[in-house]
């Protein structure tokens, strides 16, 4: 199947061939991409703005991956049960700023290297989490991240924010894998149409049957091995499935925007308000802490990245609902 609107030479590949675990999953259609791709940047750049994602093989090594996995454990071992409780749906949402210990990978060169192989002009982190998803938990709501639906910009090819995802292990869709709706960015569908997918009921899991948490039709599941990097959209609709194992499956989501000295000032106002946490996602303390108040070595590692506060300019309103009359048919 190939993604409608498809201006460029896609080397993506659904296999359907591949069966999968249980029931539910059984016509899930998996991802995979060619290794060609990474050689050459500009179709990157046209894949993410066509498709809405991108899997980069292989970025990290083993070593590297495995003292991730060891600080995530360690992280996961201080996160109260009713905190991860209460966000059952994702399993954990821990935000970085309050663990420092990822300020390496959230500054990685390799990873600085494939966010420009994909287009970014002036990348800039705005925030991260770690998400675990327990053994045994269920589904992660079907949902898109963008907040600036306001703006006209919003509504072109180029995405303002982009995610980085980096599983900590092998990915399957029996361990809770990434499911995304390829295009979903662009395009109206059904699913943008659900109810308010980051409300505290969606994320606690209060009604099961809520089709945000089911199988769509569309869907395409996107297994990793760790050590790859998933670079997507954030108007991509996407969600996970169960993890049926007894493991964990931990990944850290990086948040960055790819063109922050191109993007409209009242965007960039917004885009600082949450970098100093004055988005929608609660945190546990009435002031979460911010990036800038990790003491100065720690900062220094992320310092390049960081967003400039550009004052004077109101923020875009906080929307993260798009005008569905706007989007592609
Ligand atoms: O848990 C996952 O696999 C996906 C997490 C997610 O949707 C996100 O980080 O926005």
């Amino acid at each position: 199947m190939r993604p409608k609107g498809n201006h460029h030479n896609f080397r993506i590949v659904y296999d359907n061939s591949a069966t999968v675990g249980g029931t539910d999953a059984a016509q899930a259609r998996l991802y995979a991409v060619g290794m060609a791709t990474l050689l050459r940047t500009a179709p990157l750049a046209g894949e993410l703005e066509d498709c809405g994602f991108i899997r980069l093989p292989g970025v990290f090594d083993a070593k590297f991956m495995d003292s991730l996995l060891l600080r995530a454990h360690a992280t996961l071992f201080r996160e109260s049960g009713d905190a991860r409780d209460a966000v059952k749906s994702n399993g954990s949402l821990i935000h970085l700023a309050d663990n420092p210990e990822y300020a390496d990978v959230i500054a990685s060169p390799a990873l600085l290297e494939r966010l420009r192989l994909c287009g970014a002009t002036d990348p800039r982190f705005t925030g991260g989490f770690l998400i675990s998803k327990p053994g045994g938990g269920p589904p992660l709501f079907w949902h898109q991240d963008w907040w600036g639906w306001d703006d006209d910009s919003a509504y072109q090819p180029r995405g303002h924010q982009w995610f980085a995802m980096i599983y900590l292990t092998d990915t399957s869709i029996e361990n809770g894998c990434l499911r995304l709706i390829p295009g979903s960015h662009r395009r109206d569908h059904p699913l943008h149409h659900l109810d308010t997918a980051h409300s505290e009921g969606m994320q606690a899991f209060k009604d099961p049957s809520n089709p945000a948490y089911a199988d769509h039709p569309d869907q395409v599941a996107v297994p990793v091995r760790a050590g790859d990097v998933l670079i997507g959209d954030a108007r991509l609709i996407h969600g996970a499935f169960a993890n049926r194992t007894g493991e964990e499956r931990p990944l850290l989501t990086l948040w960055f925007m790819p063109h922050w000295s191109s993007m409209p000032p009242e965007m960039r106002a917004l885009a600082y308000k949450g970098f100093m946490r004055g988005d929608d996602i609660p945190a546990s303390a009435a002031h979460p802490r911010t990036f800038l108040d990790w003491p100065e070595p720690l900062k220094q590692r992320i310092a390049q990245l960081l967003p400039p506060d550009d004052g004077g300019v109101p923020p875009l309103r906080w929307n993260r609902i798009p005008d569905f009359a706007r989007l592609q048919a």
